[in-house]
């Protein structure tokens, strides 16, 4: 069973994948000869989860910009990391689960919180480490956990959070729950061992998670070609023996797609699996790093598949949204975020005492 599925999905990600050494090679600082590929639609969605699924990467590219503005008046402390090419991956995959299913969510995934039904006002009032957020004002980024809504996270040791996905699976089945876990890894951290030693218990106990490798081409400084020397980092699906594919990450269509036919063969007791999703980091690591290591034809090649300009061409296109209602939903979303901003930005920072809170246990 293991490896008829692995055939379905792997012959359908072919399709629509390239991998980062493609991805390498096309490059080229002539635009004029860099076609972009529309985005077509896939299997899974429907017109309805379309607008949806475009709506939250809105919101997501919306907070996006107010935590870069509010990191430049002063406003956001310590580390801002910025979403912006990695929408199409947070919003598509999370959009996979269902509501019994928990995520485990990185730093570059606001769009999953959202999916996941997190309001603004509360992703906010963490992101400005206000007092009552759920990090108690300890945190500005999201190592938070929200049991209610099922999202655990995120560790900011990369690669701790997979066995610990691992494990919630674990307890999941021996409590008899029907539960799938979704959780995330960044190029870089992939390279980590607790990565291998999760997946490999994983297949070895035939559990349902899903590991979204996010590719963004660079660990901080340090670009993959000084990180792994394999072509697909999901090759590595089959020394684990589960499922692995590679999608391209800027197009929401083919991240669902690959989501919907792993979960649903995790689910059916297929097993993990694997997928990658290519894209690229825009920002820095950080706010405030200014990457001037990246050349500028690479930043250009991936400002032209920027996923939320690709998927409105889509939206457009099906006429599921016009142009005048797209901008009007923009707008919407601005003064909404605006408003908490304005509100957030007035309440109290936490007592010092709460820094010293839920270190130790007597
Ligand atoms: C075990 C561990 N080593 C180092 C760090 C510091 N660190 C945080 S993010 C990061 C880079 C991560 O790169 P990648 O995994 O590719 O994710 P990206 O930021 O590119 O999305 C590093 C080195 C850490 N948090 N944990
Ligand atoms: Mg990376």
């Amino acid at each position: 069973m293991h490896n008829s599925v692995q055939t379905t999905i792997m012959s359908s990600s072919q399709q629509t994948t390239a991998t980062s050494q493609d991805i390498e090679n096309s490059i080229d600082s002539r635009a004029e000869t860099d076609i972009v590929p529309p985005i077509e639609a896939g299997a899974h969605l429907d017109d309805d989860d379309r607008r949806r699924v475009f709506d939250f990467m809105l919101q997501t590219r919306e907070f996006d910009l107010a935590m870069l503005r509010l990191y430049r008046q002063g406003r956001a402390f310590g580390g801002v990391y910025s979403q912006m090419g990695n929408e199409a991956t947070a919003v598509a995959t999370a959009y996979a689960l269902q509501e019994q299913d928990v995520l485990f969510p990185m730093h570059r995934d606001i769009g999953a919180h959202f999916v996941r039904g997190q309001s603004l006002h509360a992703l906010m009032l963490n992101h400005l480490a206000r007092k009552g957020s759920m990090m108690r004002g300890t945190d500005g980024t999201g190592h938070y956990a929200d049991p209610d809504k099922r999202i655990y996270g995120n560790i900011s040791h990369l690669g701790a959070m997979i066995p610990v996905a691992a494990g919630f699976l674990m307890a999941s089945r021996l409590k008899g729950e029907d539960c799938v876990a979704m959780t995330y890894i960044g190029d870089g951290g992939s390279q980590i061992g607790d990565f291998h030693e999760a997946m490999n218990l994983a297949a070895v106990q035939n559990l349902p998670l899903i590991v979204i490798i996010e590719n963004n081409q660079y660990a901080y400084s340090t670009p993959n070609s000084e990180s792994f020397a394999c072509e697909r980092l999901s090759d590595r699906a089959l020394g684990y023996g589960c499922h692995g594919v590679t999608v391209d990450g800027t197009n929401p269509e083919a991240v669902y797609d690959a989501c919907f036919e792993a979960i649903r063969n995790a689910r059916g007791g297929g097993g993990p699996a694997l997928i990658e999703t290519v894209s690229m980091r825009m920002r820095g690591h950080a706010e405030h790093d200014d990457f001037s290591y990246v050349p500028r034809e690479v930043i250009e090649y991936w400002g032209r598949r920027d996923p939320v300009d690709r998927y409105e061409k889509l939206v457009l296109e099906r006429k599921i949204m016009t142009a005048d209602e797209i901008a009007a939903r923009r707008k919407e979303i601005s003064s909404q975020m605006n408003a908490v901003i304005d509100e957030v930005v007035e309440l109290p920072f936490p007592d010092a005492e709460e820094g010293f809170k839920n270190i130790f246990m007597d």
